[in-house]
């Protein structure tokens, strides 16, 4: 990778990726873009432009003029928010990736984009779901994901686009308050312990899924892209994870910091009905054998992080 487009630069995985892909590549050949500009470093720090995804010509052109060799596609709807607009989020999630492959077809880039733990639904095996599995999902996010997975790999296939894709559990991080996700009560609870030492959940008690800090998704995204391609045996996508928790356990983890801690409930019936259609714990051991992925941050250090860093 020399020269990277990425897409939905604002959001939670974007706004960290850029900032540490200019830091490994540098600042001008990561070109940041997404449909708003808001006060973040990810414009003021290196090249931004304004991007919807849906504008195909727009991305060709921006594409073009800084001849990249890389799109990371970023750009998408999450769970929740899918499900209040079907329509649109099929319309967002895959008018926008097939806009972005065809960019890569054209312009001859390797491609990433994220997959998600809810690429599978309730007759997936739901612990420790294998890497090639049944994928019935009963989402209009897991619809997109799926069928995202299966255009990658065609364009790979039909085309020799350098597809890549990670199926992530839901993503824990600091920088940016996360938006429209089911698995966000899990980032919601360190801002809530820091704020008021207490939270209430949506996700009801005993609900497992999997997760993973920032550090470790951005390095996935990264070793995956810098992967010796002839070791890949699959492209689209690779199960990752590092933990598979439930709120108390998120909440015991709080209370080595904040033993006062109090965690209540007040389920939210259509995100608990998504994260029930969800795997408890994925098996990541393809990754591990095919491009050595490895997750450094379990809960406890996860949490610690955490609380260090939003107390600042
Ligand atoms: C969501 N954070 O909740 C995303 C992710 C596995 C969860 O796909 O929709």
């Amino acid at each position: 990778m020399k020269k990277i487009l990425v897409t939905g630069a604002l959001g939670q995985i974007g706004s960290e990726l850029v900032i540490k892909m200019r830091g490994i590549y540098g600042t001008d050949n990561v070109i940041a873009t997404d449909i708003r500009t808001i006060d973040s470093e990810v414009i003021t720090g290196g090249p931004f432009e304004i991007l919807d995804v849906t504008d195909a010509e727009k991305m060709f052109d921006i594409a073009k003029r800084h001849e990249v060799d890389t799109i990371i596609h970023l750009a998408a709807l999450l769970s929740a928010t899918a499900e209040a607009k079907p329509l649109l989020a099929w319309n967002l999630n895959m008018g926008g990736l097939v806009n972005a492959l065809e960019v890569a077809r054209e312009l001859n880039c390797k491609f990433f984009t994220p997959s998600s733990i809810g690429a599978f639904g309730p007759t997936t095996p739901k612990d420790q779901t294998p890497q090639d599995t049944i994928q019935r999902p009963t989402t209009m996010y897991g619809v997109n994901k799926v069928s995202g997975e299966l255009l990658c790999d065609y364009y790979y296939n039909k085309f020799g686009v350098d597809t890549r894709g990670l199926r992530f559990p839901g993503l824990i991080s600091y920088a940016t308050p996360p938006g429209g996700g089911t698995t966000d009560y899990a980032v919601d609870i360190y801002y809530k312990a820091i704020e008021s030492g207490s939270y209430t959940s949506y996700i009801d008690k005993g609900t497992y899924m999997d997760m993973m800090y920032m550090p470790d998704a951005l390095n996935a995204i990264i070793n995956l892209m810098e992967a010796d391609p002839s070791k890949l045996k699959h492209r689209n996508s690779f199960n990752v994870t590092a933990m598979s928790v439930e709120p108390e356990m998120v909440a015991e983890a709080i209370r080595k910091h904040i033993p006062d801690f109090k965690l209540d409930y007040d389920v939210d019936p259509v995100r608990q009905r998504i994260a029930e259609s969800w795997p408890n714990s994925i098996d990541a051991s393809a990754a591990a054998d095919e491009w050595g992925f490895k997750a450094e941050y379990d809960l406890e250090r996860m949490t610690e992080d955490m609380l260090k860093k939003l107390k600042k």
